[in-house]
């Protein structure tokens, strides 16, 4: 016989019950924040951090973000790096730039079925191909087929190779060119593999942090962009030190504990991709340039083969906040903690721990010339543990209480 039958405890009714777990899983959002996490993200001198094993129990192993002033001052990147230095090193090198046309790469779009390219929606035959990929096509149409008018697919940009010089004046010329937004975010360890002529003005490894999480980096990333891309919220199995060179990067943060209020599902998966169509510009020149960049007016591809993503829509910026608080209510519910915010200025490096959702937006720092971009190195480490084992246990206890399990005042006589 069951263990709660024979103490006489009754299991709850489904509703009660999983109201009860979603109680709990709200009390621990909140008690994270009032005993660990804290309202702000606390900013530290990097004098002030006392060496490795000292950043490791107060920030990493309690899974706690911060943000280190003066970790990097001794990089001649902070005074350096601006658009005609960067291009004079590059030479004729070539870069991964991505596009969107709106900014927006790795993100949750609605598509307009017809502006699909590829696929039954503009004509792709499901009779092509091998058996196993004829079913599988059907399966996919059938799926986009009962919707009319937009769907929405996890959408990731196009990519272009070109040379830096190429790519700081796409950036400056597409301010003034709808629909093209260019971003340098590819994460393949892109500093390293690309922008090695860079490497002598930082250090491609933060030593102290390599002490800290056990060896060196996975990958260390460059980012170059401006005001108008944005990164929605996800989260990396990576222990993340992300420094910010040239303007400033607004990173809106929650715990993962949290993360039952960010309502990731799966989507779709399509890409960006030129479809041959020509850019409206406004002069002669920015259509050459557009033409020898290879870069047409984009629209979405499914990927193939079909495959989905799962990914979260919630944006702390919503167009429409009255709807977006109805689809996401645990999110925007006022009675739970907001996310954390964090403003990465120059010089400064963020410790963004594993499995914290985060979204990324950016302001300019105007060079003398007026041209606005953003620049950042990031390291990924493997990650090597799991969040507050203090948290974890409340948790476990909790849910024991609700399943009836334990019983819930232990201590009372
Ligand atoms: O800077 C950005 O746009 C995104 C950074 C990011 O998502 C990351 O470092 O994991």
């Amino acid at each position: 016989m069951p263990k709660q039958a024979k103490q006489g405890l009754t299991p709850l009714e489904p509703n009660e019950l999983s109201g009860r777990l979603l109680d709990l899983l709200k009390q621990q959002s909140t008690e994270l924040r009032d005993i660990d996490v804290g309202q702000h993200v606390q900013r530290i001198h990097a004098n002030q951090l006392g060496g490795p094993l000292q950043f490791s129990t107060q920030f990493v192993m309690r899974n706690k973000p911060c943000i280190i002033e003066g970790a990097f001052e001794e990089w001649p990147a902070l005074h350096k790096w601006n658009a005609e230095y960067i291009t004079q090193k590059a030479g004729a090198a070539e870069v991964t730039v991505d596009i969107t046309p709106h900014g927006r790469g790795d993100s949750v779009t609605n598509i307009d079925l017809t502006e699909l390219l590829g696929g039954q929606h503009s004509g792709e035959k499901e009779g092509a191909g091998p058996p196993q990929e004829q079913q599988r096509k059907k399966e996919m149409n059938a799926e986009l087929e009962g919707v009319q008018g937009c769907t929405q697919c996890f959408v990731t940009p196009c990519e272009r190779k070109m040379q830096v010089g190429q790519f700081f004046h796409l950036l400056r010329a597409s301010r003034c060119v709808p629909g093209i937004v260019p971003y340098v975010q590819h994460q393949n360890s892109s500093f390293l593999e690309e922008f090695g002529f860079l490497l002598a003005d930082t250090q491609p490894e933060l030593s102290w942090a390599n002490e800290v999480f056990g060896g060196s980096p996975e990958a260390v990333n460059l980012w170059i962009g401006d005001d108008r891309s944005v990164t929605s919220y996800h989260k990396d199995h990576y222990e993340n030190m992300y420094a910010v060179v040239r303007g400033t990067k607004i990173f809106h943060l929650m715990p993962p504990s949290d993360s039952y209020r960010m309502y990731q599902r799966r989507f779709p998966a399509a890409q960006w991709q030129c479809s041959g169509t020509p850019v409206a510009c406004e002069s002669k020149e920015q259509e050459s340039m557009l033409q020898q960049l290879g870069i047409s007016q984009l629209r979405p591809q499914m990927l193939e083969p079909r495959c989905h993503v799962a990914w979260t829509e919630v944006d702390p910026e919503p167009e429409d906040l009255e709807q977006a608080a109805q689809d996401f209510p645990l999110y925007y519910d006022e009675d739970l903690p907001e996310p954390l915010l964090a403003e990465v200025g120059p010089g400064d490096l963020l410790y963004l721990p594993a499995c914290w959702y985060h979204r990324v937006s950016q302001t300019c720092s105007q060079s003398a010339q007026g041209h606005d971009y953003v620049m950042a190195v990031n390291f990924w480490y493997d990650m090597a543990f799991s969040h507050s084992p203090w948290v974890s246990m409340k948790l476990v206890e909790g849910l024991a209480e609700v399943l009836r399990l334990k019983d819930e005042h232990e201590f009372e006589r």
